[in-house]
Protein backbone atom coordinates (compact mmCIF):
# COMPACT_ATOMS: atom_id res chain seq x y z
CA UNK A 1 0.00 0.00 0.00
CA UNK A 2 1.27 3.28 -0.58
CA UNK A 3 1.65 6.04 2.05
CA UNK A 4 -1.16 8.24 0.84
CA UNK A 5 -3.89 4.89 0.95
CA UNK A 6 -2.14 3.92 4.61
CA UNK A 7 -2.88 7.97 5.73
CA UNK A 8 -6.39 7.75 4.58
CA UNK A 9 -7.47 5.45 6.71
CA UNK A 10 -8.35 5.72 10.62
CA UNK A 11 -6.02 5.16 12.49
CA UNK A 12 -6.35 2.21 15.00
CA UNK A 13 -4.32 3.42 17.99
CA UNK A 14 -1.66 6.25 16.75
CA UNK A 15 -2.49 9.85 16.19
CA UNK A 16 -2.52 10.85 12.25
CA UNK A 17 -0.28 13.49 12.92
CA UNK A 18 2.32 10.53 14.24
CA UNK A 19 1.77 8.16 10.81
CA UNK A 20 2.33 12.10 9.25
CA UNK A 21 5.41 12.39 10.59
CA UNK A 22 6.79 8.72 10.44
CA UNK A 23 5.88 9.08 6.69
CA UNK A 24 7.85 11.74 6.10
CA UNK A 25 10.97 11.06 8.76
CA UNK A 26 11.14 7.13 8.30
CA UNK A 27 11.11 7.15 12.02
CA UNK A 28 9.19 7.59 15.37
CA UNK A 29 9.47 7.18 18.98
CA UNK A 30 6.70 6.17 20.70
CA UNK A 31 7.12 6.78 24.95
CA UNK A 32 5.74 4.23 27.30
CA UNK A 33 3.83 2.59 24.49
CA UNK A 34 4.55 -0.63 26.17
CA UNK A 35 2.60 -1.05 29.86
CA UNK A 36 4.55 -2.52 33.13
CA UNK A 37 2.81 -6.06 32.60
CA UNK A 38 4.25 -6.86 29.30
CA UNK A 39 6.94 -5.48 30.38
CA UNK A 40 7.79 -7.77 33.00
CA UNK A 41 6.34 -10.79 31.42
CA UNK A 42 8.83 -10.22 28.90
CA UNK A 43 12.38 -9.11 31.27
CA UNK A 44 11.32 -12.38 32.83
CA UNK A 45 11.36 -14.42 29.61
CA UNK A 46 15.16 -13.17 28.74
CA UNK A 47 16.36 -13.66 32.50
CA UNK A 48 15.08 -17.74 32.36
CA UNK A 49 16.82 -17.64 28.42
CA UNK A 50 19.78 -16.09 29.16
CA UNK A 51 20.69 -18.65 32.04
CA UNK A 52 20.77 -21.18 29.20
CA UNK A 53 23.72 -19.28 27.95
CA UNK A 54 26.13 -19.79 30.85
CA UNK A 55 27.73 -22.86 29.28
CA UNK A 56 28.16 -21.97 25.67
CA UNK A 57 31.62 -20.95 24.37
CA UNK A 58 31.05 -20.10 21.30
CA UNK A 59 28.39 -18.08 18.95
CA UNK A 60 25.56 -20.37 17.33
CA UNK A 61 22.13 -19.96 15.27
CA UNK A 62 20.49 -19.21 18.19
CA UNK A 63 22.91 -16.54 20.46
CA UNK A 64 25.64 -14.12 19.21
CA UNK A 65 27.80 -14.10 22.55
CA UNK A 66 30.46 -11.49 22.81
CA UNK A 67 34.36 -12.66 22.54
CA UNK A 68 34.54 -12.69 26.28
CA UNK A 69 31.79 -14.18 27.44
CA UNK A 70 32.32 -16.46 30.70
CA UNK A 71 29.67 -18.76 32.61
CA UNK A 72 29.64 -16.12 35.50
CA UNK A 73 29.26 -13.22 33.60
CA UNK A 74 27.33 -13.86 30.03
CA UNK A 75 28.21 -11.26 27.34
CA UNK A 76 25.99 -11.70 25.21
CA UNK A 77 25.11 -9.61 22.14
CA UNK A 78 22.01 -10.95 20.22
CA UNK A 79 19.34 -13.84 20.53
CA UNK A 80 18.30 -14.48 16.82
CA UNK A 81 14.57 -15.01 16.51
CA UNK A 82 13.46 -14.54 19.98
CA UNK A 83 9.73 -15.71 18.21
CA UNK A 84 10.77 -18.75 17.69
CA UNK A 85 12.50 -19.52 21.23
CA UNK A 86 9.70 -18.52 23.65
CA UNK A 87 5.57 -18.32 22.80
CA UNK A 88 5.69 -14.83 25.19
CA UNK A 89 8.08 -13.44 22.89
CA UNK A 90 5.40 -14.25 19.89
CA UNK A 91 2.14 -13.38 21.88
CA UNK A 92 3.93 -9.80 22.36
CA UNK A 93 4.93 -9.70 18.39
CA UNK A 94 1.57 -11.05 17.40
CA UNK A 95 -0.31 -9.41 19.99
CA UNK A 96 -1.38 -5.65 21.19
CA UNK A 97 -0.91 -3.44 21.06
CA UNK A 98 1.60 -3.79 19.06
CA UNK A 99 -0.39 -5.35 16.09
CA UNK A 100 -2.08 -2.23 15.99
CA UNK A 101 0.74 0.20 16.35
CA UNK A 102 2.20 -1.40 12.51
CA UNK A 103 -0.87 -1.46 11.06
CA UNK A 104 -1.58 2.49 11.26
CA UNK A 105 1.93 2.25 9.73
CA UNK A 106 1.38 -0.13 7.00
CA UNK A 107 -2.38 -0.93 6.57
CA UNK A 108 -4.85 -3.05 7.63
CA UNK A 109 -2.93 -6.22 6.27
CA UNK A 110 0.30 -6.84 8.52
CA UNK A 111 2.55 -9.73 7.97
CA UNK A 112 5.40 -10.54 10.04
CA UNK A 113 9.30 -11.24 8.98
CA UNK A 114 11.96 -11.35 11.63
CA UNK A 115 12.75 -10.79 15.00
CA UNK A 116 16.03 -10.39 17.21
CA UNK A 117 16.45 -9.18 20.53
CA UNK A 118 20.04 -6.92 20.99
CA UNK A 119 21.44 -6.59 24.09
CA UNK A 120 24.40 -4.26 24.07
CA UNK A 121 25.89 -5.49 27.28
CA UNK A 122 26.92 -2.98 30.19
CA UNK A 123 30.37 -1.47 29.46
CA UNK A 124 31.57 -2.45 25.71
CA UNK A 125 28.48 -3.62 23.99
CA UNK A 126 29.47 -3.21 20.66
CA UNK A 127 28.24 -0.43 18.03
CA UNK A 128 26.39 -0.71 14.87
CA UNK A 129 27.58 1.01 12.27
CA UNK A 130 25.22 3.17 10.23
CA UNK A 131 23.30 0.80 7.83
CA UNK A 132 20.13 0.32 6.07
CA UNK A 133 18.33 -2.86 6.77
CA UNK A 134 16.27 -3.68 3.39
CA UNK A 135 19.49 -4.66 1.12
CA UNK A 136 19.66 -7.34 3.63
CA UNK A 137 16.05 -8.59 2.95
CA UNK A 138 15.13 -6.98 -0.24
CA UNK A 139 11.01 -6.85 -0.75
CA UNK A 140 8.92 -6.14 -3.53
CA UNK A 141 8.40 -2.32 -1.66
CA UNK A 142 9.63 -0.17 0.81
CA UNK A 143 6.63 -0.86 3.57
CA UNK A 144 8.75 -2.82 6.00
CA UNK A 145 9.64 -1.37 9.32
CA UNK A 146 11.61 -2.70 12.56
CA UNK A 147 9.63 -1.52 15.71
CA UNK A 148 12.07 -1.83 18.66
CA UNK A 149 10.79 -2.23 22.41
CA UNK A 150 13.39 -1.04 25.43
CA UNK A 151 12.61 -3.69 28.01
CA UNK A 152 15.09 -1.35 30.47
CA UNK A 153 15.07 2.58 30.63
CA UNK A 154 17.62 3.54 27.68
CA UNK A 155 19.46 6.84 27.73
CA UNK A 156 21.96 8.49 25.86
CA UNK A 157 24.87 6.58 27.18
CA UNK A 158 23.48 3.20 26.68
CA UNK A 159 23.71 3.01 23.61
CA UNK A 160 20.06 4.06 21.98
CA UNK A 161 19.03 3.69 18.06
CA UNK A 162 20.18 6.52 16.26
CA UNK A 163 19.03 7.20 12.56
CA UNK A 164 19.71 9.63 9.87
CA UNK A 165 15.97 11.74 9.50
CA UNK A 166 14.53 11.69 5.91
CA UNK A 167 17.34 9.15 4.63
CA UNK A 168 14.37 6.69 3.85
CA UNK A 169 13.51 9.10 0.54
CA UNK A 170 17.09 9.05 -0.25
CA UNK A 171 19.12 6.34 -2.01
CA UNK A 172 19.60 2.98 -1.43
CA UNK A 173 23.94 2.61 -0.70
CA UNK A 174 26.31 -0.02 -1.44
CA UNK A 175 26.72 -2.26 1.54
CA UNK A 176 29.98 -4.08 -0.29
CA UNK A 177 33.08 -3.45 0.20
CA UNK A 178 35.56 -2.59 -3.02
CA UNK A 179 36.71 -6.19 -2.99
CA UNK A 180 32.94 -7.28 -3.73
CA UNK A 181 32.45 -8.29 0.33
CA UNK A 182 29.29 -7.58 2.09
CA UNK A 183 29.65 -5.23 4.75
CA UNK A 184 26.26 -4.85 6.52
CA UNK A 185 27.10 -1.44 6.61
CA UNK A 186 27.96 2.01 4.50
CA UNK A 187 31.37 2.70 3.41
CA UNK A 188 33.64 4.91 5.69
CA UNK A 189 33.61 7.68 2.63
CA UNK A 190 29.63 7.22 2.44
CA UNK A 191 28.87 7.43 6.42
CA UNK A 192 31.35 10.63 6.18
CA UNK A 193 29.01 12.24 3.65
CA UNK A 194 25.69 11.75 5.59
CA UNK A 195 24.64 15.43 7.28
CA UNK A 196 25.42 14.80 10.81
CA UNK A 197 22.60 17.37 11.62
CA UNK A 198 20.03 14.81 10.60
CA UNK A 199 21.70 12.64 13.20
CA UNK A 200 18.72 11.39 15.80
CA UNK A 201 19.23 9.45 18.72
CA UNK A 202 16.18 7.73 20.60
CA UNK A 203 16.33 7.14 24.50
CA UNK A 204 13.73 6.23 26.37
CA UNK A 205 12.18 5.17 28.85
CA UNK A 206 11.50 1.19 29.40
CA UNK A 207 8.56 0.68 27.13
CA UNK A 208 9.25 2.73 24.42
CA UNK A 209 9.11 1.48 20.74
CA UNK A 210 11.37 3.18 17.75
CA UNK A 211 10.20 2.65 14.99
CA UNK A 212 12.47 2.65 11.48
CA UNK A 213 11.69 2.04 8.04
CA UNK A 214 13.56 -0.19 6.26
CA UNK A 215 15.18 2.73 3.80
CA UNK A 216 15.92 4.84 6.88
CA UNK A 217 19.96 4.80 7.51
CA UNK A 218 20.62 3.49 11.00
CA UNK A 219 22.90 2.38 13.60
CA UNK A 220 23.96 2.75 17.29
CA UNK A 221 27.43 3.72 19.62
CA UNK A 222 28.63 1.41 22.36
CA UNK A 223 27.05 1.19 25.07
CA UNK A 224 29.68 2.23 27.63
CA UNK A 225 27.45 2.66 30.58
CA UNK A 226 26.97 0.37 33.87
CA UNK A 227 23.68 -0.78 32.12
CA UNK A 228 22.74 -3.20 29.64
CA UNK A 229 20.65 -2.12 26.92
CA UNK A 230 18.25 -5.08 25.58
CA UNK A 231 16.10 -3.70 22.39
CA UNK A 232 13.86 -6.25 21.21
CA UNK A 233 13.37 -5.15 17.15
CA UNK A 234 10.41 -7.32 15.08
CA UNK A 235 9.74 -6.45 11.45
CA UNK A 236 7.24 -5.97 9.87
CA UNK A 237 5.58 -5.15 6.83
CA UNK A 238 2.57 -4.78 5.05
CA UNK A 239 1.36 -8.29 3.38
CA UNK A 240 1.53 -6.64 -0.30
CA UNK A 241 5.53 -6.51 0.07
CA UNK A 242 6.50 -10.17 -1.08
CA UNK A 243 10.46 -11.54 -0.05
CA UNK A 244 12.79 -12.22 -3.03
CA UNK A 245 15.53 -13.42 -1.27
CA UNK A 246 16.18 -15.63 1.43
CA UNK A 247 15.18 -14.70 4.98
CA UNK A 248 18.81 -14.46 6.86
CA UNK A 249 16.84 -14.06 9.77
CA UNK A 250 14.79 -17.36 9.32
CA UNK A 251 11.70 -17.75 11.69
CA UNK A 252 8.66 -20.52 11.80
CA UNK A 253 6.60 -17.19 11.54
CA UNK A 254 8.32 -15.90 8.54
CA UNK A 255 5.36 -14.43 6.32
CA UNK A 256 2.55 -14.47 9.09
CA UNK A 257 0.10 -12.52 8.52
CA UNK A 258 -0.89 -11.04 12.40
CA UNK A 259 -3.84 -8.58 11.34
CA UNK A 260 -5.60 -9.16 8.21
CA UNK A 261 -5.39 -11.34 5.14
CA UNK A 262 -2.66 -12.07 3.07
CA UNK A 263 -2.34 -10.33 -0.09
CA UNK A 264 -3.14 -11.47 -3.77
CA UNK A 265 -1.38 -9.23 -5.77
CA UNK A 266 2.36 -8.29 -4.96
CA UNK A 267 2.74 -4.31 -4.60
CA UNK A 268 5.82 -3.24 -6.43
CA UNK A 269 7.94 -0.25 -5.57
CA UNK A 270 10.03 0.75 -8.79
CA UNK A 271 13.18 1.99 -6.94
CA UNK A 272 15.79 -0.57 -7.33
CA UNK A 273 16.89 -2.38 -4.55
CA UNK A 274 20.37 -3.70 -3.57
CA UNK A 275 20.62 -7.55 -3.57
CA UNK A 276 22.18 -9.22 -0.55
CA UNK A 277 25.14 -12.37 -0.89
CA UNK A 278 23.30 -15.47 -0.89
CA UNK A 279 22.61 -15.63 2.61
CA UNK A 280 22.16 -19.81 2.41
CA UNK A 281 21.23 -20.14 5.85
CA UNK A 282 24.59 -18.72 7.00
CA UNK A 283 23.78 -15.57 8.74
CA UNK A 284 24.84 -14.88 12.67
CA UNK A 285 24.05 -11.46 13.38
CA UNK A 286 24.97 -7.51 12.19
CA UNK A 287 27.47 -7.33 14.91
CA UNK A 288 29.59 -10.28 13.80
CA UNK A 289 29.11 -9.33 10.12
CA UNK A 290 30.66 -5.43 11.19
CA UNK A 291 32.70 -6.78 13.17
CA UNK A 292 34.10 -8.83 10.49
CA UNK A 293 33.70 -12.61 12.25
CA UNK A 294 31.40 -13.50 9.71
CA UNK A 295 33.21 -15.16 6.86
CA UNK A 296 32.19 -16.48 3.58
CA UNK A 297 29.43 -13.80 2.76
CA UNK A 298 30.32 -13.83 -1.30
O1 LIG B 1 20.67 -2.78 18.20
C1 LIG B 1 20.85 -1.73 17.59
O2 LIG B 1 21.24 -0.70 18.15
C2 LIG B 1 20.59 -1.62 16.11
C3 LIG B 1 20.25 -2.91 15.51
C4 LIG B 1 20.11 -2.89 14.05
O3 LIG B 1 20.13 -1.89 13.42
C5 LIG B 1 19.95 -4.14 13.35
O4 LIG B 1 20.04 -5.20 14.00
O5 LIG B 1 19.68 -4.09 12.13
Amino acid sequence: MKAEEILAIKPLILKQAQREFYFENGYLLLEKAINDEWLEKLRATVDELVEETRDLTKSDKKWDLEPDHKRDAPRLRRLSSPNDHHPMFWNYASGLPMVDIVADLVGPNVKFHHSKLNFKWAKGGEEVKWHQDIQFWPHTNYSPLTVGTYLYDCDDTQGPLGIIEGSHKGELYNQYDKAGKWTGCLSDADSAELDASKAVYLPGPAGSLTIHNCRTIHGSKPNLSNAGRPLLLNVYSSADAIPYTHNPLYSKYDQAIVMGDRALWADHDPRPCLMPPDWGGNYSSIFALQQGEQAGMM
